[in-house]
């Protein structure tokens, strides 16, 4: 497989929740080194600096925090993810999670350029499937999947050029689903993995059956990586840790297996809080797993001590 050019987006969006510290995240992967650790594989990498949101003209919500602010990410991350994704594989820094309502609704409107279809792996213990109406917390790190496979209630949102439908959808991890989100869930074709099955057959069978599905279509694959997909011990650094976590063996041969399939067209990683991390562990750690996912060999892998 000829190498892309990977493209590092800075996104230091801290608005999808109230804790903050997400907006450090992107100068926590410089440095941590995720530049170095891509361009040691041989791809030519460059930084393309932070992003800022538009400015948008727009009341504060009285239960969603910080909606203008949100609005005016998505509308920059969507151009961005748009005008980038022709040029190589960018990788975007979060930032929190709400940051792909804008970096999903950038590439798929660009598959639909290309005249592919774009599939979504969600890696994440959350499905992050509330719409507007339906969060309880009113954080809207809970709502990308509902805004970009096309659910009603975002209508202070911009449009989706090309809707995600669900069955290009597939969730790895989950173990902490709202009762709201799982009425949905259940009522599409969404490929679910949770750790309870991971337990029990492993993550690649999932990964595969998934794999298969985006092969099959000749389409794209975004790939949205959430800190707290892992298992907390190991990463610790996330403000909402959800104990039972991948292990980091499971989360290397995940990246290895998505390497190994060609078809990842763009990468979030995201929820990254530097401000709760432990000597850079986790910052570290989501390189190291960046890097497997752009093909790191596993005897290539450096020697860590913390
Ligand atoms: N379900 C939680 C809520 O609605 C949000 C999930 N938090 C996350 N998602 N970290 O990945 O507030
Ligand atoms: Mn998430
Ligand atoms: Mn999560
Ligand atoms: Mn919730």
């Amino acid at each position: 497989m000829e190498k892309r050019d990977l493209l590092l987006v800075g996104a230091p969006m801290d608005a999808g929740k109230r804790r903050q510290g997400c907006r450090m995240g992107p100068d926590a992967y410089r440095v941590a080194g995720l530049e170095k650790a891509l361009s040691d594989l041989g791809y030519s990498v460059a930084d393309l600096g932070d992003v800022a949101p538009d400015p948008v003209d727009m009341a504060e919500h009285d239960h969603l925090f910080a909606l203008p602010e949100c609005v005016g990410w998505t509308r920059a991350l969507a151009r961005v993810a748009r005008d980038t994704a022709g040029r190589g594989i960018p990788i975007f820094m979060g930032g929190d999670h709400a940051l792909s309502m804008g970096t999903v609704a950038g590439m798929a409107a660009h598959a639909q350029d290309q005249g592919r279809p774009l599939f979504v792996l969600w890696l994440d213990a959350h499905s992050d499937f509330h719409t507007p109406n339906s969060t309880g917390s009113g954080n809207l790190h809970g709502t990308p999947v509902a805004y970009f496979t096309g659910q009603p209630g975002f209508e202070a949102f911009p449009p989706l050029a090309a809707p995600v439908p669900t069955d290009r959808v597939g969730m790895i991890g989950l173990r902490s689903v709202d009762p709201h989100e799982r009425a949905a869930l259940e009522k599409d074709k969404a490929m679910l993995a949770d750790m309870r099955s991971i337990d029990e057959h492993g993550i690649k069978a999932p990964l595969m059956a998934f794999l298969d599905k985006v092969r099959a279509t000749d389409g794209m694959l975004h790939v949205s990586l959430d800190v707290d997909f892992l298992e907390p011990a190991i990463a610790p650094a996330v403000g909402t840790t959800v104990p039972g976590g991948a292990t980091e063996r499971e989360a290397h041969l995940a990246m290895e297996l998505l390497h190994e399939s060609g078809l990842v067209c763009s990468l979030d990683l995201v929820e990254l809080n530097p401000f709760l991390d432990e000597r850079g562990r986790t910052a570290k750690l989501m390189v190291d797993l960046a890097a497997s996912l752009m093909g790191r060999r596993i005897f290539d892998r450096p020697t860590r001590s913390f």
